[in-house]
């Protein structure tokens, strides 16, 4: 897939107010500060389509893009930020929730995990809704530049015994070095060109 052009379209809470499910959507979810914002500037080749930000916590919205005029990408809101109240964090929960229950269009959600980190509960609820909802999931480690070569491998270890995975079934990524970008790339138009 070659990204020519992204458009921001809308922010959203709830359902009455996505976009028109005209396209192939696929959404992007994952812890805040996970690198989330900065997945998808790399993509798209932009610096700042969406926001980056160095204070987690920040992205509240479901924001809605066009790509390359026929196809949509979603930023959920990042989930699992400590420093904000318990009913905020629930709320949060409830508009992933709605969004990857009710959207006809979606299909396939990009999972981002940090490396250092690894899943939590929050990515094995998240996995099993949308194994439940038969949406295509992309497994992402972000951050990889953080760690040398050995690290990663040693990292990700864990991570995908954990999530009963293999190597070759998760994309290691950085937004720094671009690592992972295109064979992201290439999972998204597996999904959106094979879909039935
Ligand atoms: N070293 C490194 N830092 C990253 C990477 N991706 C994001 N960051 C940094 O992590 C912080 C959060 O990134 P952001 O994309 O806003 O995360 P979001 O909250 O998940 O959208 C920012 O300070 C980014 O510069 C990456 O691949 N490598
Ligand atoms: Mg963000």
């Amino acid at each position: 897939m070659i990204i020519k052009n992204a458009d921001f379209i809308k922010s959203a809470v709830k359902p009455s107010q996505y976009t028109e499910p005209d396209y192939p959507e696929i959404a992007f979810a994952g812890r805040s500060n996970v690198g989330k914002s900065s997945l998808i500037n790399t993509l798209v080749n932009r610096k700042k389509l969406v926001k980056t930000s160095s204070k987690p916590g920040m992205t509240q919205l479901i924001n809605f893009f066009v790509i390359n005029g026929d196809t949509s990408f979603v930023d959920l809101p990042g989930y699992g930020y400590a420093k904000v109240s318990k009913k905020i964090r629930q709320t949060w929960g409830k508009m992933i929730e709605i969004y990857l229950s009710t959207r006809q269009n979606l299909l396939g959600l990009v999972l981002l995990i940090d490396i250092r980190r690894g899943p939590e509960k929050e990515e094995f609820e998240l996995i099993n809704w949308l194994i439940k909802e038969r949406i295509n999931i992309i497994i992402v480690f972000t951050k990889a530049d953080k760690l040398s070569k050995p690290k990663q491998q040693k990292a990700l270890g864990p991570s995908l015994k954990k999530l009963n995975l293999q190597k070759e079934d998760i994309i290691l990524f950085s937004a720094k070095s671009k690592l992972g970008k295109d064979q992201l790339l290439k999972k998204i138009e597996y999904i959106i060109n094979y879909d039935e």
